[in-house]
């Protein structure tokens, strides 16, 4: 005669799972513990509304005021590290500059800095800057993913306009492998690359019809580079926007060493302009 089956309490189904966790090795359980994780957050990636390419300072900072604003923020950052130029310094040196207009977004981030009176600058560690610009993008709710690197654009005509990213492991190119990447789809993209403007650069190259020309940045004149990069911050095309040392090299703005209020004002303006356009036309939320 069959068995009848007997009917399975709550209790003993958790027994029952606890059971075929400690059956499986260790080993086996931390790979699907990474590859659940990762793959859930990918697929959220797939669309998103900003997707910032450059873990540098005005990325970073671009990323807390847009996801405090309540956008969906992706980072994406070449490296395995955060920070972009803020680690070297001021020629190694573990120390940053900064000024006055700076400040509010230093105390938004509670990076603790000295005021130097008598050069009227500031200084802050840079370990300390880099950490909490981080630290403050991620808790806003912006995502930060590091090891990946912006190869490509999405597009779509008439009119022209930035539909998302083409991202790659940074594994990859350096391996020189031939593989196909993956997209990810956004409503805004944000070249905060620094000195390359990468993401200009090639959207430049492959879209002529996108209209615009990426120069060079100048020379250094610290005082008007620190201006001209913040006026300069903003929409370049329809769904791409620039931050950060990449504004210098679209509109040829000197250059200014290892003082850090420009970029930290460039990521707040361009979160700004994201929230206007973007909140505008709703949140994918
Ligand atoms: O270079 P970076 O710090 O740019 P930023 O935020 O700040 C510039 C200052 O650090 C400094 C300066 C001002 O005092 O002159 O240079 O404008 O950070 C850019 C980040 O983008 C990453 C790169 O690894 C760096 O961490 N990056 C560059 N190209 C790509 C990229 C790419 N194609 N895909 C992903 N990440």
């Amino acid at each position: 005669m069959a068995a009848t089956p007997k009917s399975v309490s709550p209790r003993d189904r958790v027994i029952s799972r606890r059971r075929s966790s400690s059956s499986m090795s260790l080993e086996s359980r931390i790979t699907r513990a990474v590859w659940r994780a990762a793959s859930e957050d990918w697929e959220r990636f797939a669309e998103v509304d900003v997707a910032i390419v450059g873990a540098g300072p005005a990325g970073l900072t671009a990323a807390k005021y847009a996801a405090q604003g309540g956008l969906r923020v992706l980072v994406l950052e070449r490296r395995l590290s955060f920070g972009g130029g803020i680690g070297g310094g001021g020629m190694l040196l573990h120390k940053v500059v900064l000024d006055s207009r700076a400040e509010p977004v230093l105390r938004d981030f509670g990076v603790r800095y000295k005021a130097l009176p008598d050069l009227g600058l500031y200084v802050a560690d840079a370990a300390e800057l880099l950490a909490k610009l981080a630290v403050g993008a991620i808790e806003a709710g912006a995502k930060v993913v590091l090891g990946v690197t912006v190869e490509d654009v999405i597009v779509r005509e008439n009119p022209f306009r930035v539909a998302g990213v083409v991202v790659q492991w940074s594994a990859v190119p350096l391996a020189g492998l031939h593989v196909d990447p993956l997209f990810v789809e956004a409503r805004a993209v944000v070249d905060a690359t620094g000195h390359d403007a990468e993401v200009l650069r090639i959207v430049e190259k492959k879209n002529p019809e996108a209209g615009f020309k990426v120069a060079v940045e100048r020379s250094a004149w610290a005082e008007a580079g620190e201006a001209g990069v913040v006026e300069g911050t903003g929409k370049v095309v329809e769904g791409l926007y620039v931050a950060g040392m990449a504004v210098a090299a679209l509109h040829r703005v000197h250059r200014m060493g290892p003082i850090f209020s420009g970029m930290l004002l460039s990521g707040r303006r361009v979160a700004e302009l994201l929230l206007e356009d973007l909140k505008r036309a709703g949140s994918k939320g």
